[in-house]
């Protein structure tokens, strides 16, 4: 039976600053479970997917299995309903809060962090597949448990119409179908099983267009498997890493996560990397285009893109650029003198990939470049450290639910959670009941912290500082997030202000100026706060995107999520430290505040670009004005605000918000009209933010309600449609959100509006 782990390396290769904490990994023991205990995951399998169209997203249920049989609930209230608002009392709410934090305890991990499924995308297994094959560690690192569990999840995710999308909820495209397809085959599928899968998807993929029409990224994979020319890749020249910072394109400028990935693809190009062709190698070459290989235009290749793919197309700069760049640049630097500067540009890259390697730990900063890192790594010497020190770190980016294996958005959403699960309980004020689940939680917070910055000049690696910020995941991961600092810093000054023997000591003084130190040191000149550093260059970056299926990739734009949660953090730390750099406080909050006025969208809402999409910014955009000073009276900003939330409630009480809204930037229901618990709670609590229990409480009573019903026999709440979202087209899943704001929600619709 399948088990997961934590807080464990046994692994010799393996390396961590803090013993491990918040690690999670699914490990296959033979001699773990019953007949009974095998009979129920199966159950729970077969159930996903019979269902697997209607409901497209698992609800980590694996892992809920596996907690119920160690914990149990402990106390046994009965469940409550109410029929319409006037049944709701004081005492059914309560009710509802002890069964949903009792249940949520039994979720904690013993180290203090809430773990969860953390998928969503379609596109990161097939690039762990393709390097486990070119590197020959497939055997090695998966199982034949691991490989049926991600056979598995990849038949279960594909589409009635044969292909497989970008991420779970997605429409067929061209990047996850012929990538998907790939995986299947590497992973020894042949290319007419699975009951007509395998064949109904190269349909798809062949009357689409074929292969020719994938991504550049998928392009890019093709490539160096072998299925795939690199000829028909528009040019990642390495050079552009040796230029001198002060140009606007230099790499160093870009969003953090665009310069990891494009730093071992520029490698992998410029060195026009292929990896063994093996028979499956020559098989794909056949199966996957709709012309004989030897046929292919590669030159025609290089800009197809099929238009299920296309979010963002090439602007017309980009096509010239690409075209003198592989047409005049690319011929002389493959040839001598030019190679010498080529050669220069590969140990360069080179260097930046260690540097981030060891800096993470070998987890690196997310999946993409994870497993290129990885590859270049074995590209440089197939019998390097390096290569030995990545490969157990693939263990925590994969996880085990009833759909099967995948591989995850990051290596988990540990802090991330474990920040906003300890403002939700605390918000309930049901501190004392559940001081066993807020001390551990608070001991996961204080392991967490990043301790020091990266090592080394920052400057000449393009680093920001890191020295008491908090990261989205875990310590070993280290890379320092603006919101996760923040909210990392809430977390912490909340339980600073609860009794030392309820929630355990409190984080040092010193540690919570680190954190607002890094707070400060992220805000942007316009108010604003990117994600992970400052904004280093200017949007029309944008034009030179090549990634056609995501959007708003190149630089770190300020986001009110960023900028809102700082001004909360800096709010809830002045009135616990008032005497500490207390005017760059002020004068820090006030002008994100402005920030946030300003890009208010014209009716009202704020878009949100983490997650789905127009409640989560609002949710935000209220809570930081609020925190700033600015209520309804005062504010224009905010009462705006409120009519859009309200004219966005459904006639059941909820909201229910579709990822279209983050695609198309109009806010959209979800199918149906449906709500949702995460949408209604994040809508609930801002119009309870914005004071609206004193104008009319009755929208709020509507919205508690539809939470209130909408538990589950257990105290767990449904998992309903995806909910979070990067580059504005993917989604990606946040298990526990379904349970923290619920919690959070009703938390503050209690001592708010109720006891009010
Ligand atoms: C994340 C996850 C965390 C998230 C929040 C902290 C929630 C957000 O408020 C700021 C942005 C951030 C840090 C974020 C950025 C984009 C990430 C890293 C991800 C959504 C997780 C996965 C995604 C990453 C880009 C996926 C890899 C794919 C590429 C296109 C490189």
């Amino acid at each position: 039976m399948w088990k997961l782990k934590f807080a464990e390396g046994s692994s010799p290769w393996l390396r961590s600053l803090n013993g491990h904490v918040g690690r999670q990994s699914w490990e296959f023991d033979p001699s773990l479970g019953s007949p009974e205990e095998l009979a129920e995951i199966e159950k729970l399998r077969e159930q996903f997917h019979s269902n697997r169209f209607a409901k497209r997203h698992s609800a980590d249920l694996l892992m809920r299995l596996q907690f119920s049989k160690e914990y149990h609930v402990t106390n046994n209230l009965p469940q409550v309903k109410v029929k319409d608002v006037e049944d709701i009392t004081e005492e059914k709410v309560d009710n509802t809060l002890r069964r949903a934090i009792s249940f949520h305890s039994t979720l904690q991990a013993h180290d203090g962090h809430w773990p969860g499924d953390y998928g969503g995308p379609m596109f990161l297994l097939p690039g762990l597949v393709i390097t486990l094959s070119i590197t020959g560690a497939l055997n090695a690192i998966l199982s034949k448990e691991h490989k049926r569990e991600i056979c598995r999840y990849l038949y279960n995710h594909q589409n009635r119409d044969g292909g497989w999308g970008l991420h779970i909820e997605g429409p067929s495209t061209m990047f996850g179908s012929v990538l998907t397809y790939v995986t299947l085959r590497l992973l020894g599928e042949g290319a007419n099983e699975g009951d007509g899968s395998m064949a109904k998807g190269r349909d798809w993929i062949l009357n689409h267009g074929g292969a020719t029409a994938i991504t550049s990224w998928g392009k890019m994979w093709l490539s160096v498997l072998g299925v795939f020319e690199w000829s028909g890749n528009n040019p990642l020249p390495p050079e552009i890493w040796i230029l001198p910072y002060i140009l606007p394109f230099h790499p160093g400028r870009m969003w953090c996560h665009c310069r990891m990935v494009y730093l071992p693809m520029s490698y992998l190009y410029g060195k026009r990397f292929v990896g063994p062709i093996t028979p499956t190698v020559l098989s794909l070459r056949k199966e996957l285009f709709t012309v004989p290989y030897h046929e292919i235009d590669w030159d025609r290749a290089r800009n197809e893109c099929a238009k299920e793919d296309l979010y963002y197309p090439h602007p017309l700069v980009q096509d010239v650029l690409w075209a003198t760049l592989h047409k005049a640049v690319e011929p002389v630097l493959l040839r001598w003198p030019g190679k010498k500067l080529r050669e220069k540009s590969l140990r360069s890259v080179m260097e930046h990939i260690h540097y981030e390697d060891e800096n993470t730990r070998y987890i690196c900063i997310g999946p993409v470049n994870k497993v290129l890192n990885m590859l270049c790594c074995w590209v440089e010497d197939p019998n390097s450290e390096a290569f030995k020190l990545h490969l157990p770190r693939i263990h925590d980016y994969l996880w085990l639910a009833e759909d099967g294996m995948k591989m995850q958005g990051y290596n988990g959403s540990q802090l991330w959670d474990t920040a906003f699960a300890v403002q939700a309980i605390i918000s309930t004020k049901l501190v004392e009941e559940f001081s066993p689940t807020l001390r551990k939680a608070h001991s996961y917070i204080k392991h967490s912290q990043v301790s020091d910055d990266c090592e080394g000049n920052l400057d000449y690696w393009y680093r920001h500082i890191s020295k008491g910020a908090w990261p989205f995941s875990t310590a070993d991961h280290g890379w320092p997030i603006s919101d996760c600092t923040a909210e990392g810093l809430k977390a912490a000054l909340l339980l600073s202000k609860l009794p030392a023997e309820t929630v355990g000591e409190q984080v040092d003084a010193h540690r919570l100026f680190d954190a607002v130190n890094v707070i400060f040191s992220l805000q942007n000149a316009d108010g604003g706060f990117a994600t992970y550093e400052l904004t280093r260059s200017y949007s029309w970056l944008e034009l030179i995107n090549p990634a056609e299926t995501f959007g708003d990739i190149v630089i770190d734009y300020p986001y009110v999520e960023c900028t809102s949660a700082a001004i909360q953090a800096l709010t809830a730390f002045k009135e616990l430290y008032p005497e500490h750099r207390t005017e760059e406080v002020e004068h820090c909050i006030e002008k994100s505040a402005k920030f946030i006025e300003k890009i208010q969208e014209a009716d009202g809402s704020w878009y949100g670009s983490w997650a789905v999409c127009y409640t989560y910014g609002t949710w935000f955009g209220i809570k930081g004005l609020i925190a700033a000073g600015r209520n309804f009276s005062n504010s224009s900003t905010i009462r705006k605000a409120c009519e859009f939330l309200l004219s966005k409630q459904l006639p059941c009480g909820g909201w229910g918000e579709s990822y279209l809204s983050c695609q198309n930037k109009v806010y959209s229901n979800l199918e149906g009209n449906k709500s949702h618990v995460v949408n209604t709670g994040w809508a609930l609590m801002s119009l309870i933010d914005a004071g609206q229990a004193e104008r009319d409480p009755l929208p709020l009573h509507r919205a508690a309600k539809v939470l209130i019903n909408s538990q589950c026999e257990n105290g767990d709440f449904p998992q309903q449609e995806i909910m979070g979202v990067f580059n504005r087209n993917c989604m990606i899943t946040y298990a526990a959100y379904r349970n923290i704001f619920p919690i959070w929600a009703l938390g503050e619709y209690r001592s708010r509006v109720l006891l009010n």
